[in-house]
């Protein structure tokens, strides 16, 4: 898995403007980011907007994003859903696909008890031979399980790490510590990325690695390297940028920069965020004095 080591956007789904999936679009995404030097895609998280499309949506993406990428950077596609059965399906489909490995969140909405969450990652990591990255999210899922959980997963055959989307690097640390090394734990928030690269975290997964790949890759580089000052001057750099993505709904600011960067993507499903002219203009004017 050493490829994963690295920068992976959690990939922006390109939409046509009517509302589809867009092929070509999705392909001068995916090769202009593999050109930034991302380590490898994320697909149908939260950002990916997996929530708000069908299955055969999430399904053809998934080929979509493959073919372009002929194997030159591993993909990750996110098959989390509320029920089993989906991301029972999703995770079988992108086996016969080929992805590198799955992802699921934690169930959300209804409460469930820890059993119950385990099973339903037992119930994936079953459904086919391809490994299962778990999805810590607290804050959108409402599911908070403790380093202990994460301790019975990583005994579970196929399940190889941990999307860790939290501020609270010490408890990161903590499910580190008792899942062992071969255990990959991928830091979440990118405002974060160098602290949690610094506490152990194996790669980063995130959203605006779609619209400041470079930046992020070059932090990554200078972590790697141990040139610890520098890399701290490039997180506060991005984190400007953050600042301003705060202001908004985070897909749809990060779909008005990419538009800007010349890479149309369509406007986010709704009830997402569908931003005004006079938002527009303030990204414009953000994107300018950022030019990455
Ligand atoms: C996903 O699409 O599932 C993500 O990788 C989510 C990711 O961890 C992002 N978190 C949220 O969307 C809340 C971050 O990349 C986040 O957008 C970034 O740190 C800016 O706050």
């Amino acid at each position: 898995y050493v490829q994963l080591q690295g920068i992976i956007p959690a990939l922006i789904t390109p939409y046509e403007d009517d509302g589809r999936i867009s092929d070509k679009r999705t392909r001068e995404l995916v090769r202009h980011l593999i050109s930034q030097g991302v380590a490898g895609f994320y697909l149908s998280g939260s950002t990916g907007e997996g929530f708000l499309q069908t299955v055969e949506e999430r399904q053809s993406f998934l080929e979509i994003v493959m073919d372009e990428v002929k194997s030159e950077v591993p993909v990750i596609a996110h098959v989390g859903a509320m029920d089993t059965a989906t991301a029972v399906v999703l995770t079988k489909h992108a086996y016969g696909a080929g992805a590198t490995a799955v992802s699921a969140v934690t169930p959300f909405y209804y409460k469930h008890g820890s059993e119950q969450i385990k099973r339903h990652y037992i119930d994936i990591a079953e459904a086919a031979d391809i490994p299962l990255i778990a999805y810590h999210f607290p804050d959108m899922t409402g599911s908070k399980q403790s380093a202990d959980f994460y301790r019975e997963l990583s005994a579970v055959d196929g399940i190889i790490g941990l999307k860790f989307t939290s501020m609270n690097t010490y408890e990161m640390q903590q499910i580190m510590d008792v899942c062992g090394e071969d255990f990959l734990v991928f830091n979440g928030p990118d405002e974060s990325c160098l602290a949690g690269l610094a506490m152990g975290a194996f790669g980063a997964i995130g959203s605006t690695y779609n619209i400041m790949p470079a930046k992020f890759v070059e932090m990554h580089r200078l972590f790697r390297q141990g040139r610890i000052d520098e890399a701290r001057a490039v997180q506060y750099e991005v984190n400007r940028v953050i600042n301003e993505l705060m202001k908004y709904d985070f897909i749809a600011f990060e779909r008005e920069i990419l538009r800007l960067q010349g890479f149309d993507t369509g406007l986010p499903r709704k009830p997402i965020q569908q931003l005004s002219d006079a938002q527009r203009a303030d990204i414009r004017e953000t994107a300018a004095r950022f030019p990455f």
